[in-house]
């Protein structure tokens, strides 16, 4: 039985995390509405709901915002819907390949590489507000010609890419199997590893066609075009995608349920045991890696070994944001809450 809780995905258009996102929810036919977010800052609908953290995409299921497309993808496992969660179909040997997956296209700066090939090719390097508001994200400081570090480091980033396509068209694709983890439809492995690579060889111009060809590499141009077909049918399955206001979804969240499983602090946690940090504390939440200076304020609701959960009290309606402990931080504020913008 499917869920009844509003599912809203707040992202832009072409925004290669929210498509990992986007690919999830058509593969298991969950029907969702879209809150579209401008490109760059401010974001005035997130503020509403109490929300620093800045980056696409976010995803609300009732009143609990879960941010960070490994966790989405997570929590997504565990919702009911028509068709059953990736994990329920595949072996452990099948889901120890996903994760291997997740781990290349997530933490190996693949999607980074990506970034300096497909950036110098498209109008958004001569956009100074862009430049100037992701500059301001990756923290380089005033000074940081973001421009001209993404063209320097393409030669390289080329090379890098190119390898990373090699690895797959050689190793799991090259027995001539259609989806990566060797599922009879695409798998959560595919979803894992397709989205940045096909947000390259989608960007018109991007691909460096001297070496990153589907001449070269016929069976990972195959892979990305199967994915993107069984993807659009799925789509088109889906209910009607409604596109809500930041007052809309405001509206929606303040009178949806939410879900307390997660509502643990767990005393033996070395950061809880550290700091003391405790139920209802006033605390910060951000992102280690990029945009940390972004901080989402509220009470602690849960703190596990995978999952960071707080009520928000700096909105026109409190929401519970989820986001997980890899790649995030949580303390205590203190009384001066300086710092916050
Ligand atoms: N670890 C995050 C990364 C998300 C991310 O970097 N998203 C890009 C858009 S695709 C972003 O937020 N860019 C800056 C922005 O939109 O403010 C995730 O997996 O969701």
């Amino acid at each position: 039985m499917a869920s009844d809780a509003p599912v809203v995905l707040f992202h832009y258009g072409r925004s290669p995390f929210s498509s990992r996102v986007l690919s999830y929810l058509a593969l298991r036919g969950i029907s969702y509405d879209q809150c579209i977010q401008p490109q760059i800052l401010p974001r005035p609908d997130l503020a509403r709901l109490g929300i620093r953290y800045r980056r696409i995409p976010l995803l609300a299921i009732g009143r609990d915002v879960y941010l960070d497309s490994p966790m989405i993808l997570q929590r997504l496992e565990r919702l009911e819907a028509e068709k059953p969660s990736f994990a329920s179909q595949t072996t452990p040997e099948q889901r120890g390949v996903e994760r291997l997956l997740a781990s290349f296209t997530l933490d190996t700066g693949l999607f980074l590489n990506i970034v300096k090939v497909l950036l110098p090719t498209t109008p958004l390097i001569s956009n100074e507000a862009f430049l100037k508001d992701r500059a301001d994200m990756v923290g380089g400081g005033p000074n940081l010609n973001f421009a001209d570090l993404v063209q320097a480091t393409r030669p390289d980033a080329i090379v890098a890419v190119k390898n990373a396509i090699q690895f797959l068209e050689t190793t799991l694709l090259a027995d001539g199997r259609q989806w990566l983890a060797k599922t009879e439809s695409p798998s959560l492995a595919d979803i894992e590893s397709v989205w940045s690579l096909s947000w390259l060889f989608s960007t018109p111009g991007a691909v460096p066609e001297d070496h990153i060809s589907a001449q070269v590499f016929p069976k990972v141009f195959a892979w990305v075009d199967r994915f993107q077909k069984a993807f659009a049918a799925a789509e088109k399955s889906l209910k009607k995608i409604n596109t809500l206001s930041g007052e809309q979804v405001a509206e929606l969240l303040s009178n949806a349920a939410s879900d307390h499983t997660k509502d643990v602090i767990e005393e033996n946690d070395p950061l809880v045991q550290a700091t003391g940090l405790h139920k209802g504390q006033l605390v910060q939440l951000w992102p280690t890696d990029s945009g940390s200076r972004h901080k989402t304020v509220g009470k602690l609701v849960g703190l596990t070994s995978k999952e960071i959960t707080i009520e928000t009290t700096e909105g026109e309606v409190s929401v519970r944001v989820h986001a997980p402990r890899k790649g995030f931080y949580v303390n205590a504020l203190g009384p001066e809450k300086a710092n916050l913008s």
